[in-house]
């Protein structure tokens, strides 16, 4: 088989604290409500702790099952305010061409994990057309459990159910279920699953990993984020805990040759604004750079700037808006999967 599944190794980071419950919402990671998605309860709440001034890294919430707001039913959403009947028609008839999908990745885990490996996962299916992404949930070093090992088993039951899928008909959604339907490692994880098909990118989501496309130098679409709560993800675990895959997004979007998907953990989006993302794609194609060396140069900024403790960052943006004082990047495990769209008769 022609996949690749990156074996990220495992390391831990202790969790500032254990979440209260909050209402599901879901927030885009510019801060704007997303205008086309069904939101639950508000924006990002603000935190009424005592704990405001944070001094060392803030790390993601456990899920707390005794405290928690599950989110409602799958959203089935498709961007029909971003393209016109007529570009649906002509994606359509650019689909005719068989659109491939080349990817390459890279990933950064935390410099101070670098031995064991951190906690993100990855795949990326070549044959199938199919790319992954998964965070382990770091607060559960806490309590003896690697998430590592829950992130990577996800991805790699993700990639035996898409090789049972038809080719061409991946559906994500019921890929994300089978893989959690065959969870056995404690921890949790988010998730995303893209598959290739002929009328465009298939989708699934579910928590604060995700993806944008840029098409022609801008954004035209980005996955939103589903937290709980500031620093809050959904995220899956295994049997009924957490948030189900029926929780996560689905999205079908057109795509044509030319369109690069960049698709990651909340190790690049919390540290890295979509601009910035779409000036190193552009750079990058225009240099001749391939979707692996595109992918190190996302995760070298992401990275540089994870470090910087002045510069705004959209983490540092959402927890100043959660009542933090917080300034600068994210240090986190940092995965860069990067997709071009081709016409497979240019390869
Ligand atoms: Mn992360």
């Amino acid at each position: 088989m022609d996949w690749s599944f990156q074996n990220a190794v495992v390391f831990f980071f202790s969790d500032r604290s254990r979440s209260s419950g909050v209402k599901a919402s879901v927030k885009m990671r510019n801060g704007e409500l997303p205008k086309s998605l069904l939101v639950c309860g508000s924006a990002i709440r603000k935190n009424g702790n005592a704990n405001n001034l944070v001094v060392g890294p803030l790390l993601k919430n456990l899920y707390s099952s005794s405290s928690v707001c599950v989110s409602g039913r799958a959203q089935d959403v498709s961007f029909d305010g971003n393209f016109s009947e007529e570009q649906l028609v002509d994606s359509t008839a650019v689909s005719g061409l068989n659109l491939k999908l080349l990817s390459g990745s890279c990933y950064l885990p935390h410099p101070d994990k670098e031995e064991t490996g951190g906690e993100d996962a990855h795949f990326i299916c070549e044959d199938e057309q199919a790319i992954g992404i998964a965070d382990g949930v770091g607060g559960w070093a806490d309590v003896g459990v690697n998430a590592g090992l829950f992130s990577r088993e996800l991805m790699s039951h993700s990639v035996n159910a898409i090789q049972e899928e038809c080719n061409g008909s991946i559906d994500p959604s019921r890929v994300l279920e089978k893989a959690h339907a065959n969870m056995k490692a404690r921890g949790s994880s988010t998730a995303c699953i893209i598959a290739l098909k002929s009328e465009g990118l298939h989708a699934i989501n579910l928590g604060d990993s995700g993806f944008m496309v840029v098409r022609d130098g801008c954004t035209i679409f980005e996955s939103p984020v589903q937290q709980h709560g500031f620093n809050f993800t959904y995220q899956l675990e295994s049997g009924n805990g957490g948030d189900l895959p029926s929780s996560g997004q689905v999205f079908t979007i057109p795509v044509a040759p030319g369109d690069v998907i960049i698709a990651g953990t909340d190790g690049l989006f919390d540290n890295l604004y979509n601009n910035e993302v779409t000036a190193v794609v552009v750079h990058a194609i225009r240099t001749g750079l391939g979707p692996e060396a595109t992918a190190q140069k996302i995760a070298a900024l992401a990275r540089q700037r994870a470090l910087d403790t002045n510069r705004q960052t959209p983490f540092s943006t959402a927890a100043q808006d959660a009542g933090y004082r917080y300034y600068g990047g994210k240090l986190d495990d940092i995965t860069v999967v990067v997709s071009y769209v081709t016409n497979s008769a240019n390869i």
